[in-house]
């Protein structure tokens, strides 16, 4: 298959010149859009959802109808490859992701093995594939995965919440959590690889956790994992690249460590500034972010102000940005919102590269 019409995204993550800055959003399909909650009430639940590959690329594409974006999401979760991997997941109302069996006692973490995902996420592979040819070459697909430390703190906790089993875990028994993470590095890379066989042509790994440990704990726990993965990933898929992004959420302190895992990118959060980021980076990486949620709540002038503070902060350069939020859409957002933001993005980042132009001339 060939390259998308609108490879922007890709292009800035390969930090090639492109036109204007892409923009995509992290959960740019849910709950704040009345069409998704539809979706998910026709599907009955959100795993029935998840497991479905037609409702999957319908509410993949449901973000793609209303704006303009430059890249979609495979519509899933991180934490169906843990389900795979016989966890039993299920989503109670309203409290989120539950394991009906967490990973606790030691036979069952040396008994966890990594699964086919051509077999127990054939259906994650038939939603990619199902997603890019409805895409029909007009932007590219994301596929992605949580990072092993970020899966492991579910595993073990069996749900959302603190955490404090898996970090229990690594300063009593680091035995056993290196065994599962070592686990979910193979789990994943195969998992990732899969997609990319399926139609993905960029990947995201998400480690939404990451930041809640000590640095030497991250370097040894969820950095060193990362970097396995990222070094068995396919580079290519009919000649073309295929980039890779490591979202570390409150991995602000660690930037330059992050950036030298081998990855073409680095998603931030919105705690750090995007320009003090790419100093500290250089030229190594491209960057995805940053802006806070919370700004799609306030006022268009003010979407429009934040966002264009951003891109200036970021600096001027035809490439390496690709901009994002610093974490998932909040289902708060009025949809309308997220229509100012893609214009403002677009709008504004075309201007930039003009002024940066002029000024090149005339030097
Ligand atoms: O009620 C609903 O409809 C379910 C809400 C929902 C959605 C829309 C969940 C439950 N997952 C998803 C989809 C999803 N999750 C996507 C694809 C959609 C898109 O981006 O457009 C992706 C990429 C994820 C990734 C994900 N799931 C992460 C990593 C990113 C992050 O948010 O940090 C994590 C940690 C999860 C776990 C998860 N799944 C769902 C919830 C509510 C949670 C968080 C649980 C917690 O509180 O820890």
């Amino acid at each position: 298959m060939n390259r998308p019409a609108n490879d922007t995204f890709l292009r800035a993550l390969l930090r090639q010149p492109t036109e204007y800055t892409p923009i995509w959003l992290m959960r740019q399909a849910g709950r704040y859009l009345p069409e998704y909650c539809a979706t998910r009430a026709r599907a009955g639940s959100f795993l029935r959802l998840c497991k479905s590959p037609s409702l999957c690329c319908e509410a993949a594409l449901q973000p793609l109808a209303r704006f303009p974006l430059d890249a979609a999401i495979v519509f899933s979760d991180i934490l169906t490859l843990p389900d795979a991997m016989g966890l039993g997941l299920f989503f109670s109302e309203n409290e989120g992701p539950r394991f009906e069996r967490p990973l606790r006692e030691e036979g069952a973490i040396r008994a966890l093995a990594v699964p086919d995902p051509h077999d127990r996420l054939r259906y994650v592979m038939d939603a990619v594939a199902e997603t890019r040819r409805s895409l029909a070459g007009s932007v590219p697909l994301i596929g992605f995965s949580g990072s092993p430390f970020t899966l492991a703190c579910y595993m073990v906790e069996g749900g959302g919440g603190e955490f404090w089993h898996f970090k229990k875990m690594i300063y009593d028994r680091p035995d056993l959590a290196h065994r599962i993470l070592s686990v979910n590095a193979q789990a994943v890379t195969r998992y990732l690889n899969a997609q990319i066989e399926s139609g993905v042509e960029a990947v995201m790994l998400f480690d939404s956790w990451g930041g809640c440990l000590t640095e030497a704990a991250y370097r040894e726990f969820s950095l060193a994992y990362l970097q396995r993965i990222v070094a068995g990933l396919a580079r290519e898929k009919d000649g073309q690249r295929i980039p890779s992004i490591v979202f570390a959420r409150g991995g602000g302190l660690w930037l330059e460590r992050i950036a030298a895992c081998g990855c073409d990118a680095l998603g931030l959060d919105w705690t750090i500034d995007v320009g003090a980021a790419r100093r500290r980076v250089g030229e190594r990486v491209a960057l995805q972010g940053n802006l806070d949620p919370a700004v799609l709540l306030a006022s268009p002038e003010a979407i429009v102000r934040e966002t264009r503070a951003l891109l200036d902060a970021f600096g001027p350069a035809d490439t390496g940005h690709v901009f994002n939020l610093g974490h998932g859409v909040s289902r708060l957002t009025p949809p309308e919102h997220v229509g100012v933001l893609v214009e403002a993005v677009h709008d504004y980042s075309r201007r930039l590269r003009g002024k940066n132009r002029a000024r090149c001339g005339k030097a």
